[in-house]
């Protein structure tokens, strides 16, 4: 298959462009929004022949509209069908369309209409809430409120942080879950009506911005019949929406108790770790799915093999609150060897522009067991030599040397209570 790459004037010299076979420039222009130029975008694919676009993990790839204006210009777009995509982005539409699924979903409300409903809610409901932007995800106008006297400045700020952000200010509430992991299901369905699940990935290492910083697959102590719903819930959720190309379900999880959360209708930067342990290439499969190809082989067919963590290295000084870091890259060394995975753009000499998102590369370790995994990851990280930017390599081996993290009991909080516990020292 023949690949057109398309790039911005910061960074032409990326890996992915000279991997392609051919590239084009999508800017002049602001340089961060190159990549949302929709017209050259568009304009580019068709000059080249481009039979479908690839949208990746940012930017476009979970822009309905974008997905229309594929098709209409005979383009495909590599993903599930702008409806979907639409109705997943709205968050509390996403709610609501699971839970007819029967999908497990924090108590809760759809949309509130004012802050006496808001007040009235959430006695129902109980405190501790939070309000959230169906707009949102991320965690952008989202609010605690952890007594009735404290909802209607809340509400006030999140419905005025949402119609910024997103020029639509509504919100909804959900029972605060206290101590959670971050639980997500990889799943992919076919234009035939079948859908696979390939397993979950444990995000819950993430800085206090809700930034993933280390995932995992399989999650550390889920209890097997606790899987097994959450599996179940994500097919079940897919088969009832119609799902169809590559998705992941993110879940709350807490003992014996899963929420729903959202559904990211995108391949996931973390999609890697998913990947090694169910030795399946997701990009394929994408590009097989959207080409009209069926699945080909059944959830029986997909067996889970050993463990795999991926961590993610960023140009940040992690003991600055993570600042992102420009720069040239004045020495770059990757490690290597059986069962590790660098996936990155970067090489020695790469300037590191302050545009984008700060990651500049993942690297993922397989081993037949989480301990095997772990030990190959230290040994990994260290091998890396990364010059000319703080990198996030030494906070991940701090964290893999916790014993938080080496017994695999650790939640949302873990990192960021971490950090206060280091700056106190
Ligand atoms: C929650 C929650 C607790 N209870 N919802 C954060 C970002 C957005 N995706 C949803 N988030 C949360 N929603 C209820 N009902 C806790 C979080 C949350 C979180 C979730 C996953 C990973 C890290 C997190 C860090 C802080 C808060």
């Amino acid at each position: 298959m023949r690949t057109v790459a398309i790039f911005s004037e910061a960074d032409r010299e990326s890996l992915h462009v000279r991997h392609a076979d051919e590239g084009f420039c999508v800017g002049p222009g602001p340089v961060p929004r190159s990549y949302l130029n929709i017209p050259n975008i568009i304009s580019t694919a068709l000059v080249t022949g481009c039979d479908a676009i690839h949208p990746g993990y940012g930017f476009l790839a979970e822009n309905a509209r974008f997905g229309e204006i594929c098709a209409d210009h005979g383009l495909t777009f590599i993903g599930p069908k702008p409806a979907v995509i639409a109705a997943m982005g709205d968050k509390a539409t996403a709610k609501r369309v699971m839970k007819e699924a029967g999908v497990a979903t924090t108590p809760g409300t759809d949309i509130l209409d004012s802050v006496e409903e808001a007040k009235r809610a959430a006695e129902t409901v109980g405190y501790p809430v939070l309000l959230k932007a169906t707009a949102g995800g991320g965690g952008k106008g989202m609010r605690v409120v952890e007594r009735p006297e404290d909802m209607e400045r809340a509400y006030t700020s999140a419905t005025a942080e949402a119609e910024a952000s997103f020029k639509d200010g509504r919100v909804y509430m959900e029972k605060l879950i206290l101590h959670p992991r971050h639980i997500e299901v990889q799943v992919l369905g076919d234009e035939f009506g079948n859908v696979v699940s390939l397993g979950e990935r444990d995000c819950s290492v993430q800085k206090p911005s809700h930034q993933k910083l280390i995932e995992e697959s399989p999650a550390p102590h889920l209890p097997e019949k606790v899987r097994e719903s959450l599996l179940e819930m994500a097919v079940r959720a897919c088969r009832h929406v119609g799902y169809t190309n590559a998705g992941t379900l993110e879940f709350l999880v807490s003992g014996e108790n899963v929420y729903f959360m959202e559904m990211n209708t995108r391949i996931q930067v973390e999609h890697p770790v998913t990947e090694m342990v169910y030795s399946v290439d997701l990009v394929k499969e994408q590009i097989r799915i959207a080409a009209g190809e069926a699945l080909g082989y059944t959830q029986r067919d997909l067996q889970l093999r050993g463990h795999a963590i991926e961590c993610r290295i960023n140009a940040e000084d992690a003991r600055n609150n993570f600042s992102p870091q420009a720069g040239t890259l004045t020495r770059v060394v990757f490690p290597g060897g059986p069962g590790v995975r660098v996936d990155t753009h970067v090489y020695s000499g790469t300037m590191v522009p302050p545009y984008y998102d700060s990651m500049i590369a993942k690297i993922v370790a397989f081993g037949a067991s989480r301990e095997a995994a772990i030990a190959r990851m230290e040994r990994a990280l260290r091998e890396t030599v990364i010059e000319g930017v703080n990198t996030t390599i030494d906070m991940c081996l701090e964290i893999l040397a916790t014993p938080q993290f080496r017994e695999g009991r650790y939640d949302i909080g873990f990192l960021p209570e971490m950090l206060t516990a280091g700056a106190a020292t």
